[in-house]
């Protein structure tokens, strides 16, 4: 099994032997938190390195040095540390982890370590503006990939703030999020409430135009979904 040691460097891995950097030569400034769900199946899927060490500072520091590790998981009684490919916690549903494994996952300070920008007035929500056309469907799929989701508006004040970015970007007209099936009003994808602002003589879809578009004067037009139009993503700085 693994024979880690501090400053030194080899260690046997599942009958893999890998070379741990310098002590100090490749160690940043990432840090972690502890998050309280997971789901296992998808946790272990992840998994880059199963590797037995012999304390949690030392799994955190494993992934510190590993650019592909975006969190990890400790088992106390067995010390071992799985080095994760994914941020597990915005991937994530239950059922609960067992108490004796800890996740802990990457903690940001700014939402540029993750290429987005901090949305003025919403406190730890960061977003990107995507300026080429895609349909609705593929506008989510690719928030999702960011570990996010296609800009939600529940609120007013989260209107604003959109219309605020949207400005910001010069984006003449975004997709956002929520549509009118399979509720038969319209709602969030969620299935919350979703704010509306409908431009004058909109919506007029009826059973075609399912999706809504938002225009840079802050008013809305239901569209087909497959209409290719620009979109915002957003995304929590942590969760
Ligand atoms: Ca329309």
């Amino acid at each position: 099994m693994c024979c880690y040691e501090v400053g030194g460097v080899l260690c046997r891995v599942f009958g893999m032997t890998i070379l741990l950097a310098a002590s100090g030569a490749h160690v940043t400034e990432r840090s972690f938190k502890q998050v309280e769900h997971a789901d296992l199946e998808e946790l272990y899927s992840n998994a880059l390195q199963n590797v037995s060490v012999h304390s949690l500072a030392t799994c955190s520091t494993l992934c510190s040095q590993n650019v592909d590790c975006k969190s990890y998981a400790w088992t106390n009684y067995s010390s071992q540390c799985s080095l994760l490919s994914e941020d597990v916690r915005r991937t994530s549903f239950y059922p609960l982890i067992p108490p004796d494994i800890a996740v802990y996952t990457t903690f940001y300070s700014d939402c540029s370590e993750f290429e987005y920008e901090a949305m003025t007035g919403m406190s730890g929500l960061c977003y990107k503006a995507y300026t080429d056309y895609q349909s609705y469907s593929e506008t989510q799929s690719i928030c999702q990939n960011d570990g996010g989701n296609l800009v939600r508006i529940p609120t007013l004040t989260k209107h604003a703030a959109i219309l605020q970015v949207m400005n910001l970007k010069s984006s003449k007209e975004i997709y956002i999020d929520g549509t009118n099936i399979p509720y038969g009003s319209w709602r969030l994808s969620d299935g919350s409430p979703m704010f509306l602002n409908w431009r004058s003589g909109e919506p007029t879809g009826g059973g075609g135009e399912n999706c809504v578009i938002m225009f840079d004067d802050g008013t809305y037009n239901d569209v087909f979904c497959t209409a290719l139009i620009p979109f915002i993503c957003e995304r929590q700085l942590n969760v």
